[in-house]
């Protein structure tokens, strides 16, 4: 399949929003269940009919509930750690505790309505824990560009200055946590599952923060201090499929 460049949005916005509510109702319509076969056939209708007009107003790009999974993104990123510079898509902020040379490797990969992530480090520092997290942006030239975590329910109170803590939003569900611990020689894997795929936009980048692990509580979810590293992620597309944030 071909790689392309994957470039996604820099901030949330509005068309963030609407896909919140399509991702909402497309995963809540399904569960109707009914077991009085006489009503049956008219709940079913009337639930598809919500899910229609719902869908339309709020200007969907879905054209069935099950297109998320049809039209899931594959990302990947790798790369070996340099200072940041134009071109760089693996780059350290803190050589001190992400050496240069460091290598990061991550993708992440649709099931069927989740995402199988996976992320393998070398040459980080020994017997350290390191909180890592998707990003909505490419890596920059310096860390504030990475942008806000990546989440898959936009927190509606985050803002530019105030990023999501609320862990209703910041959590390793919605968000892709990859918090990493390495072995004697700095090496180490980690994996999650997400219950969603990447349609219409996706991150940027898995960053490396200092913090050992991802805060939860109230108020410092997703916290993890200074950022670090960064890794650029690209998507692999399906066939006939492109990303919007591709354009
Ligand atoms: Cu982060």
């Amino acid at each position: 399949m071909p790689v392309v460049h994957h470039t996604p949005m820099r901030e949330p916005r509005l068309s963030d929003k609407r896909h919140t509510a399509c991702s909402v109702i497309a995963s809540r319509t399904p569960t109707v269940t009914v077991t009085d076969r006489r009503f049956m056939h008219r709940r079913l209708t009337i639930a598809t009919v919500v899910a229609v007009v719902a869908l339309t107003s709020t200007g969907c790009a879905y054209k069935g509930l099950s297109m998320a999974a049809q039209s899931a993104v594959t990302l990947h990123g790798e790369g070996a750690l340099t200072e940041p510079n134009a071109t760089s898509t693996a780059e350290t902020y803190n050589p001190a505790l992400a050496p240069a040379g460091s290598r990061l490797k991550v993708s992440l990969n649709p099931s069927d309505e989740s995402t199988n992530a996976e992320l393998t480090v070398s040459g980080l520092l020994p017997n350290r824990g390191y909180a890592v997290h998707a990003h909505v942006n490419a890596c920059g030239a310096s860390p504030e560009l990475d942008g806000p975590h990546y989440q898959n329910r936009i927190d509606p109170a985050a803002t530019r200055q105030a990023p999501s803590t609320n862990p209703e939003y910041a959590n390793p569900r919605n968000e892709i946590w990859l918090d990493v611990h390495t072995d004697a020689a700095g090496s180490g894997t980690s994996r999650t599952t997400v219950p969603f795929v990447f349609t219409d936009r996706g991150p940027g980048s898995i960053v490396v923060h200092e913090a050992m692990q991802t805060a939860t509580e109230p108020g410092q979810a997703g916290k993890a201090g200074a950022r670090i590293a960064c890794l650029t992620l690209s998507a692999v597309q399906p066939n006939g499929v492109e990303p919007r944030g591709s354009r």
